[in-house]
């Protein structure tokens, strides 16, 4: 029962628009005001991303691409194992730049695997399907477009080989802990004792450097979340004044919760389709977490979550790991 609808904007919605008008009326009709970073992502959102990435002070990706470039034949041969054929899945598979490292390892090694990765983007999926053959000859591929989870089933009916699961880039980061372990404990759920798990955590560190990550100096972060905001205006008929918006990042050593806020800058209201949101001045709207962790919270994870620890690549910082686990 959706008590929104009869407020629904004027403009044609499908039903992944339906979600994302639903999920930011209930964010900014809560108290405090929040929204989910899953929906920075639009094509401007990729692209803000993709300069992240190429900052000075946005660390993981490099430390994970050393990890995937230095550390290419421990990583396959902690998911290889005995050497069965086995279906490498990966969530959230992006342009895949750090997994087709491993995968071209595999593919020499003559490894017996398939390659699916899962994404929600369309585009992503059809990309990796014509680029891939192309850049790793030799590859099997099958992308498959959809939810995470569905698609995992869709995976295990396919196939019934082990699995082994990636999830890089600390996208686990952007839930909290409790989250995070709920999610990994689902993903428990969708595979079979032996299938492993490839998982990439950024690492607690000085607080200095994480918090220039995520506050860097040509304000792309800042644009970053204000985009999502533009994207309400772009999609949802929204009017949000982009300018009266401030961005504040935020980083707690203690807890290693790193969050992102935007404040008001004016007692305002803002429309979207013919709901009325109104903002007091310095009243603030809660955008993303990226959760760092203790590398000891790393095994604890997966202790409590059904999976045994089998290994840990760090990289030569130690500020970034990628753990293999086994169901
Ligand atoms: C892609 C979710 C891992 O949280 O570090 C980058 C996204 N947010 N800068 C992260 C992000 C702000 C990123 N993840």
């Amino acid at each position: 029962c959706n008590t929104l609808d009869n407020k629904m904007p004027q403009i044609e919605l499908n039903d992944a628009s339906t979600r994302f008008y639903d999920d930011v009326m209930r964010g900014l009709s809560a108290t405090p005001k929040r929204l989910d970073s899953k929906y920075f992502y639009d094509s401007v959102g990729d692209k803000l991303f993709q300069d992240l990435m190429n900052c000075d002070e946005y660390y993981p990706t490099n430390c994970e691409m050393e990890i995937f470039t230095q550390q290419t034949a421990e990583l396959a041969k902690a998911i290889v194992g005995s050497g069965d054929a086995f279906d490498l899945i990966e969530l959230g598979a992006g342009d895949a730049t750090k997994s087709s490292h491993l995968l071209r390892y595999l593919i020499q090694q003559q490894a017996d695997f398939t390659y699916l990765p899962i994404d929600i983007s369309e585009n992503v999926i059809s990309y990796l399907n014509i680029t891939l053959p192309v850049t790793l000859p030799g590859i099997a591929i099958e992308g498959l477009q959809g939810d995470y989870f569905d698609m995992l089933k869709k995976a295990a009916a396919i196939s019934g080989k082990r699995k082994v699961v990636m999830f890089l880039g600390s996208n686990i980061g952007n839930m909290p802990v409790d989250d995070a372990h709920g999610f990994v404990r689902v993903l428990r759920d969708h595979l079979s004792a032996g299938d492993m798990v490839l998982i990439g955590v950024d690492l607690k560190k000085n607080p200095k450097t994480v918090l220039a990550a995520y506050n860097d100096k040509e304000g792309i972060t800042k644009r970053f979340n204000i985009n999502l905001l533009s994207r309400i205006n772009r999609e949802l008929g929204g009017n949000f004044d982009v300018d009266k918006f401030d961005h504040y990042p935020t980083y707690d050593p203690e807890t290693g919760a790193c969050r992102s806020f935007l404040i008001s800058l004016a007692d305002q209201q803002v429309t979207i389709g013919s709901e009325v949101i109104s903002f007091k001045k310095d009243e603030y709207i809660y955008m993303e977490i990226s959760q760092k962790y203790a590398i000891e919270q790393v095994d604890a994870m997966a202790n409590a979550t059904g999976f045994k620890p089998v290994a840990q690549l760090t990289d030569s910082k130690q500020w970034f790991v990628d753990a293999v686990w086994v169901a």
